[in-house]
């Protein structure tokens, strides 16, 4: 019998390329939203991140505090991760109360709508990655976020989603 080994492993490896092409412009849009403003007189950065787990055998995120997240998978069908880090005086703020509303703005104007505030930090990492947000469904479009500190006068921000 014929050895036909080379055509079918040349045409994996071009599917494999072809396929990789495909998915390589979805795996660079893994997009991250960072920005930086001041709330009073504490700095606040906002990221907009990929849906993060809360649960499960291995947990990216830790909550300490504050509200329930909203798991992946749950009734939400989150896709997103908004959370904020907080300093003062350069140094990250491992409690405080923090409030986040956010409203779409194109390709509709939506309300605003609060986001329940889970405070956490990063599963394995010490207090100092403390952050303070929660997953969230977000469709494509340019939003607006409000964030207050402790009663402190909102840092506003502008963002943008593809997807
Ligand atoms: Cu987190």
């Amino acid at each position: 019998m014929k050895k036909q080994l080379p055509i079918p492993v040349s045409l994996a490896v071009a599917l494999f390329f072809a396929l990789g092409s495909l998915l390589l412009p979805c795996a660079a849009q893994a997009q991250v939203v960072s920005k930086t403003a001041m709330a009073g007189a504490y700095s606040v950065t906002l990221k907009v991140l990929p849906v993060e787990s809360f649960r499960g055998p291995h947990p990216a995120m830790t909550r300490d505090a504050g509200a329930q997240p909203n798991f992946i998978n749950g009734p939400e069908h989150p896709n997103h991760h908004m959370v904020v880090f907080v300093r003062r005086n350069n140094k990250p703020v491992e409690k405080a109360s923090v409030a986040i509303s956010y409203r779409m703005l194109s390709p509709h104007r939506s309300g605003w709508t609060k986001l329940p505030v889970v405070r956490m930090h990063v599963t394995g990492k010490s207090l100092a990655t403390t952050h303070y947000g929660n997953n969230l469904r977000l469709m494509a479009g340019s939003y607006e976020a409000r964030v207050a500190v402790n009663g402190s006068r909102p840092a506003i921000f502008h963002f943008s989603l593809s997807h």
